[in-house]
């Protein structure tokens, strides 16, 4: 057999921080990189660190970042061997991966097949109930007609939670109260789901009380090995976008991560998983767990299931992706101490959140033990308001979660950020509640804050 000698050279499909995360571990498996960029992100940093660079068109994301013949072009005249897209834009598009294959170029996340499956919500949770995984009460398929959508309210009982199988993230969600409401919100969310996602399909299920979001990071490879990462807790968001995430679970024991792991690893072998992959779920007040979604990429968050594993999950997605087998066995893993992520958004929590982009005028970035700071930003750099607010991600790392909230606390007030407004005051804030530092939290936590 002809051994595979591995990439050459990649073509990073992103921008921002992720962007550099990517550059980072390429460099240290000593592949070449190739960075695309906009317009507006000419002096962006990922421009720089790159081997190459090649500009693909203006700043509007759909003619550049999200633009799949200018992406395959500069593949081609760069001589890639392989695409990572990062988060977000094209990350979870079954027809850009399948492209990039079709074009001779490998892309870095599972296959094209499993990415379309994942994207449908409702396809996902029947995957999930046939592999013996806990879901949530519902309709099993996508429901078509008002009376089967009566029927199944009626079953599982009020409130229930009407989701658009296309969704995910959050969007498209209606919660019913009550029988005389449902014909009502069923057209609703159907007729805005065909809007926002090409699909009318919508799936109901019951409705779950300030649930927490918990989520298990899988890696697979492409000879069916499969080993999971612990837990992610993600309960501390504001309108669907995270604001903090930790691992592991203050609310998870030993017993209840073992059956989370076997539980994501049951979906990944029974789809075909390979690749880095997170298997979502929701935990209700009694702490049973139900499937929620699958995220076919590497997530924002990932950070912090590095921190407490020190397993470098970038490397491991490239190097699976060149056909390797994974480098660790699920024996091998082990979960050691507790770190949190505040993510640094470029937003101004007294005005509604409202995006504040500008020039970074004055920044210091602080360090010292335990700490991890993800970012592209540095003195003088113009954050363009065409593209989402990340501005940095702060890891802190202790031996218990007191330690990394003391850490946390240290290292926000630490950070000297000039000309923009951020979240910095905001994540003080939570790392001084009371109620976070019992780690009595869930998805209603800030709302209620
Ligand atoms: C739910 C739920 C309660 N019950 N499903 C929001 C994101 C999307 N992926 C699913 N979401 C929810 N689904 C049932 N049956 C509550 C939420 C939810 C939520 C979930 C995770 C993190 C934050 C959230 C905030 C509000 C609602």
């Amino acid at each position: 057999m002809g051994g595979f000698i591995g990439f050459k050279k990649i073509l990073i499909a992103n921008r921002g921080e992720i962007a550099l995360r990517i550059i980072r571990a390429c460099r240290e498996l000593g592949i070449e990189t190739v960075a695309i960029y906009s317009d507006v992100d000419e002096s962006s940093m990922h421009v720089v660190m790159a081997d190459e660079a090649v500009c693909i068109g203006p700043a509007s994301p759909k003619d550049s970042y999200l633009s799949i013949p200018r992406i395959i072009s500069a593949c081609e005249i760069s001589g890639v061997d392989a695409v990572h897209p990062g988060y977000g834009f094209l990350a979870e598009n079954p027809r850009f991966a399948e492209i990039c294959e079709e074009n001779g170029f490998k892309f870095i996340g599972p296959k094209p097949e499993v990415i379309r499956e994942m994207g449908n919500k409702s396809e996902a949770k029947e995957f999930a109930r046939k592999a013996g995984v806990p879901v949530i009460p519902g309709s099993n398929k996508a429901v078509t007609d008002i009376g089967s959508a009566e029927r199944i309210a009626e079953e599982i009982g009020y409130p229930v939670i009407i989701k658009a199988a296309f969704g995910g993230g959050g969007r498209g969600m209606k919660i019913v109260h009550s029988t005389r409401d449902i014909e009502k919100f069923i057209n609703i969310a159907s007729s805005e789901a065909e809007t926002a996602f090409g699909s009318g399909d919508i799936y109901i299920e019951k409705y779950i009380e300030n649930p927490r979001h918990i989520e298990v990071q899988i890696l697979g490879d492409e000879h069916g090995n499969i080993v999971w990462l612990g837990e992610r807790e993600c309960s501390i968001q504001r309108r669907h976008q995270k604001l903090i995430e930790e691992a592991p679970s203050p609310i998870v024991d030993e017993d209840l991560r073992k059956k989370l792991g076997d539980a994501a690893k049951r979906f990944a072998n029974y789809v075909g998983y390979a690749s880095a992959g997170t298997v979502e779920f929701l935990l209700n007040g009694d702490k049973n767990y139900y499937f929620m979604e699958v995220n076919s990429r590497i997530q924002v968050e990932h950070p912090v299931t590095e921190e407490v594993t020190g397993v470098d999950i970038v490397k491991e997605q490239i190097r699976i992706a060149e056909g390797e087998r994974l480098s660790l066995k699920q024996e091998d893993v082990r979960i050691e101490g507790s770190a949190i992520e505040c993510r640094i958004n470029a937003e101004d929590p007294d005005k509604n959140f409202m995006s504040t982009p500008g020039k970074i005028t004055a920044l210091y970035l602080p360090g010292g033990h335990g700490v991890r700071i993800d970012t592209n930003i540095y003195t003088d750099y113009v954050i363009p308001p065409h593209y989402d607010s990340l501005v940095a991600k702060i890891i802190a790392k202790g031996k218990t979660r007191k330690e990394a909230i003391t850490k946390m606390t240290r290292v926000l007030e630490e950070f000297m950020i000039e000309g923009i407004k951020t979240t910095i005051p905001l994540h003080l804030a939570i790392m001084r509640n009371e109620k976070f530092i019992k780690g009595e939290i869930d998805t209603g936590f800030v709302e209620r804050m």
